[in-house]
């Protein structure tokens, strides 16, 4: 059985939004993941919730990180300031806001903001959490998910499959579309719970 050749190996330095499934599909709570060093900031320190769902940030370096919420923020909170790879941070959200935070030792390559939603089904948690960066593509481009990648298509604008992968089983996916024509393109997402979304990106 040969692996698709446009499906290139999981990176461990990725940024990534994973989910733990507490066990057992179909609890209304959940933890999500996040990775914390410098250079994780906007949506890849970002995702979508809702009340009563937690947030673990992990330090994935040695330097000195915190996470601190910003004034605006609806709920306030804040760790250590610790160095220490593999320390996690955890904070439970219960409240329907924006929430803006920070690394406040590297205030401008560390940012983030958790939005939190009243509820949220589990359809709405995986469209809502899709990341590709970038989704202007000149070669390679990243995928990360809340929920486990099945498959994944890319169609042309026009229809026409042009890539496709099967068996992903994945919360992340490097993809080298290199060979595509310029254009615009459609990714369809399946995840291996049954969810399925749409991604469009541009291929230089
Ligand atoms: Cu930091």
């Amino acid at each position: 059985m040969q692996l698709p050749a446009l499906l290139k190996p999981i990176t461990m330095k990725t940024i990534l939004p994973i989910i733990l499934l507490c066990g057992f599909f179909g609890f209304s709570q959940q933890t999500f993941n996040l990775n914390w060093q410098q250079g994780i900031n906007g949506a890849a320190a970002s995702l979508n919730i809702a009340t009563g769902d937690t947030v673990t940030w992990t330090w994935t370096n040695g330097s000195p990180h915190n996470v601190a919420s910003r004034a605006a923020s609806t709920e306030s909170f804040s760790s250590e300031t610790i160095a220490q790879t593999g320390y996690t941070y955890s904070y439970t959200f219960t409240q329907v806001g924006t929430n803006d935070y920070v690394c406040t030792v590297h205030p401008s390559s560390m940012f983030g903001t958790i939005t939190v939603s009243s509820t949220m089904s589990n359809k709405e948690r995986f469209s809502q959490n899709l990341k590709l960066f970038p989704t202007t593509v000149d070669s390679q481009t990243q995928l990360t998910s809340l929920y486990e990648i099945e498959n994944v298509t890319v169609y042309s604008i026009t229809g026409a499959k042009v890539y496709e992968s099967k068996d992903v089983f994945s919360n992340i996916v490097n993809f080298d579309f290199s060979s595509l024509n310029s254009g615009m393109y459609v990714m369809k997402l399946n995840s291996t719970q049954g969810q399925e979304s749409m991604l469009k990106f541009v291929k230089n």
